[in-house]
C-alpha cells in the first residue's frame, strides 16, 4: 500500500471529435474511475481530472465537413461526452476543455518556460504548402495517389483503401483536400522537444519504476532501444494554442504538446472554482502527492516519456507520474473497432437500452489489462444474468426477503457467542477475499480483484444454502436469525467490494442495510463493523433484471451486418 498523502488521477483527454465508445471505456475511463472510487472508499484523498482534447487536424476536418466552426464542434461534443460520462458514473472532479482560456494561458506559460531555458530546439524543414490558400497543410489535408495500391484519394498519413501508412512525400501528385490545388514544398521553422537528448535521464528515471505494468515497460524499452527522436512542439495550423513568440503567426502547439498540459490546466480550473486558485500546486508540486495517468496503449509514449521529459526540464518542481497503468485494446465480437466504419458500440446508445452498472461490470471483467481482449454481446448477457443476477443479486435478494418475511425487516438478534464454526468459516472466507481484493486494487488489477468479489458472492450463497435458514426457521428461529445476520454481514462486505464497479446498485444496497454514511467516501472502514441487531432494513428490489435475448440478438446482428459489408 502506498503511503502518499493524496493521489491525482488523470484519464486520457478524449478528442472532442465524436462520441465515447466501449474501446475508450475499457482502455482508460473505467479503470480510472474504479481506481478513484477505490481510493475514496478507503478514505484517501483523490483528485480526478479529465476533459476534452479539442485541437488537432481531425477536428478541423470534421468541422469543415459539417460546415461549422471547430469551436462549435468541440463545444457540442464536449457537452455530449460529458453527459454520457455522467450516465456511465464517471466521478471526475473536473471535466474541462483544452480550448478554454485557462489552458491557453497554462500551456503558453509552460512553453515559454522551456523556451527561456533554452530547452527547445529550433529546426527548419520542408513542408507542403498550398499557394492558393496561403498555408502549410498537415498530413491529413493532403491527398494523392497511393504509391502502394495506386488508388486515388490516399491521405498524407494513410491510404484507407490498402491500409498502408504513408508520409505525404510518398503520395503521387499531392493536392489539397480543401480545394484540390497542387502543392509545393516550402521551408518552415519549428520548435522541437529534444527527446533524443533527454533519453539517458528518462531511462534512469524509468528504471526507478520496476513495479509498472509489464506491457507499459516493454513499450518504453522498445522506444529506448530504437533511440528517441526529437518531437515537434509546434505546427503550421490555425486551430490550436498560438505559439506565444514574436514572428510566429500561423503557428500553434502540436496537439500532443498541449494536451498533457491540459491535466494541469484542468486542475487549475478546479482550484479556482474552489476559491483557492493556488490549490492546484498541492497536487502537482508537493512531493507528498502522487500522479497516476490512466490511458490506452497508443498513448504510452506521450505519458511515460514525452510529458515526464517536459516536466523534468521545466523550472518548477513538478511531480512526475508515479504510475501509468495503460491498458491494451478491446475488440468487438472478434474484430477491431473502427469508428470510421461505425464498427463500435457507442456509450450514449448503450445507456439508452441498458444500465451503466451492467456495462461497467462486464467491461471490468474483461479489461485488456495485459493483452487485447474481446467484448461480445452474449458475454454481456451472461455476465449480467449469471454473475450479477444469479451470484450477487440472488444472494442480496434472498437475505433481504427473508429478513422481511420472518424478522419484521430488521437485523435479527445475534451475538459473537452465537456463531458456529460454519458461521465463522464463512465470515473468515469473505474477509480473506476482501483482503486480497484490496491488494489487487492497489496494483490496478481490477479483474483479479473482481475474482475475489465473485468468490465472496459464491461463498455467501454456499453459506446460505448450508446454514439453511429456510429449515431452521421452522424449529429454531434464533438460529435462523443468526444465519440471516451473518449473511447480511457478508452482503455488506460484498457491497464494499463491488462499490467501485457497480456503484449505482451498491448505493441502493448500502441504503437497504440502513447505512447512513456515504459508501463511496470511507465506506471501507464502516463496512468492517458488525451490523447492530434490530436495525431496520430497506425493502429490496430487483437489482439486475434479466436482459432480453431478442435485444441482445439485435445488437449482434447490427455488428454482423457491418462486417459482412466489408467482405
Ligand atoms: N486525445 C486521446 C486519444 O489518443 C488523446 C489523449 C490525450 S491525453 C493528454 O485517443
Ligand atoms: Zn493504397
Amino acid at each position: 500500500m502506498s503511503n502518499f498523502q493524496r493521489t491525482l488521477i488523470t484519464a486520457a483527454l478524449p478528442y472532442a471529435n465524436g462520441e465515447i465508445h466501449l474501446g475508450h471505456l475499457a482502455g482508460a475511463y473505467l479503470p480510472a474511475d474504479v481506481y478513484a472510487r477505490y481510493l475514496r472508499l478507503r478514505g484517501r484523498e483523490v483528485l480526478f481530472i479529465c476533459g476534452t482534447d479539442e485541437y488537432g487536424v481531425p477536428i478541423t476536418l470534421t468541422a469543415e465537413k459539417q460546415g461549422i466552426t471547430p469551436q462549435e464542434l468541440v463545444d457540442r461534443n464536449h457537452a455530449s461526452i460529458k453527459a454520457s460520462f455522467e450516465g456511465f458514473g464517471m466521478t471526475f472532479d473536473n471535466f474541462s476543455q483544452t480550448s478554454r482560456a485557462i489552458h491557453t494561458e497554462t500551456s503558453q506559460a509552460f512553453f515559454l518556460d522551456l523556451h527561456r531555458r533554452g530547452v527547445l530546439v529550433q529546426k527548419s524543414s520542408e513542408q507542403f504548402y498550398s499557394p492558393t490558400q496561403g498555408r502549410f497543410l498537415a498530413d491529413r489535408y493532403i491527398e494523392g495517389t497511393c504509391p502502394q495500391c495506386h488508388s486515388a484519394g490516399a491521405r498524407g498519413d494513410q491510404c484507407e483503401k490498402c491500409g498502408s501508412s504513408l508520409n505525404p512525400d510518398e503520395l503521387i501528385e499531392p493536392r489539397s483536400v480543401l480545394d484540390n490545388s497542387p502543392l509545393e514544398k516550402r521551408a518552415t521553422v519549428h520548435w522541437y522537444l529534444p527527446l533524443d537528448a533527454w533519453q539517458p535521464e528518462l531511462e534512469s528515471w524509468l528504471a526507478t519504476h520496476p513495479e509498472w505494468k509489464e506491457n507499459v515497460l516493454n513499450y518504453c524499452r522498445g522506444w529506448f532501444q530504437d533511440g528517441l527522436q526529437p518531437r515537434a512542439a509546434t505546427r503550421d495550423l490555425h486551430w490550436g494554442v498560438p505559439v506565444p513568440l514574436p514572428d510566429h503567426e500561423g503557428k500553434v502547439f502540436y496537439v500532443w504538446f498541449d494536451a498533457p498540459i491540459g491535466y494541469i490546466s484542468a486542475t487549475r480550473e478546479w482550484a479556482a472554482a474552489q476559491g483557492e486558485p493556488e490549490a492546484w500546486r498541492r497536487w502537482w508540486q508537493d512531493p507528498e502527492s502522487r500522479l497516476v495517468h490512466f490511458i490506452g496503449k497508443d498513448n504510452i509514449v506521450f505519458h511515460a516519456i514525452m510529458f515526464p521529459g517536459m516536466l523534468m526540464h521545466h523550472s518548477e518542481p513538478w511531480v512526475l507520474p508515479d504510475n501509468v497503468p495503460a491498458n491494451e485494446f478491446l475488440n468487438l465480437e472478434g474484430n477491431k473497432l473502427s469508428t470510421s466504419r461505425g464498427y463500435a458500440v457507442w456509450l450514449p446508445d448503450f445507456l439508452q437500452r441498458f444500465s451503466a452498472d451492467t456495462l461497467r461490470y462486464t467491461l471490468a471483467r474483461t479489461l485488456p489489462e495485459t493483452k487485447d481482449t474481446n467484448f461480445t454481446w452474449e458475454g454481456l448477457q451472461s455476465r449480467s444474468d449469471n454473475e450479477l443476477g444469479n451470484n450477487f443479486g440472488n444472494l442480496i435478494n434472498r437475505v433481504f426477503t427473508f429478513a422481511h418475511r420472518y424478522f419484521e425487516g430488521r437485523v435479527p438478534a445475534w451475538t459473537e457467542a452465537d456463531l458456529t464454526d460454519l458461521d465463522r468459516a464463512a465470515l473468515d472466507e469473505v474477509a480473506a477475499c476482501r483482503g486480497r481484493w484490496a491488494e489487487r486494487m492497489e496494483r490496478f488489477e481490477v479483474r483479479a480483484a473482481l475474482d475475489e468479489a465473485f468468490a465472496a458472492g459464491q461463498a455467501g450463497n454456499r453459506y446460505f444454502d448450508e446454514s439453511a435458514p429456510f429449515r431452521s426457521r421452522k424449529d429454531d428461529l434464533a438460529r435462523c436469525g443468526v444465519s440471516i445476520a451473518v449473511t447480511l454481514q457478508i452482503v455488506r462486505q460484498i457491497v464494499v467490494m463491488l462499490a467501485p464497479v457497480v456503484p449505482f446498485s451498491m448505493t441502493k444496497v448500502w441504503g437497504w442495510l440502513g447505512m447512513k454514511s456515504d459508501l463511496h467516501r470511507g465506506g471501507w472502514t464502516e463496512g468492517l463493523a458488525a451490523l447492530p441487531a434490530g436495525r431496520a432494513l430497506g425493502v429490496p428490489e430487483i437489482l439486475f433484471p434479466r436482459l432480453d435475448p431478442d435485444v441482445i440478438a439485435a445488437e449482434v446482428e447490427r455488428l454482423r451486418a457491418l462486417t459482412d459489408g466489408l467482405a
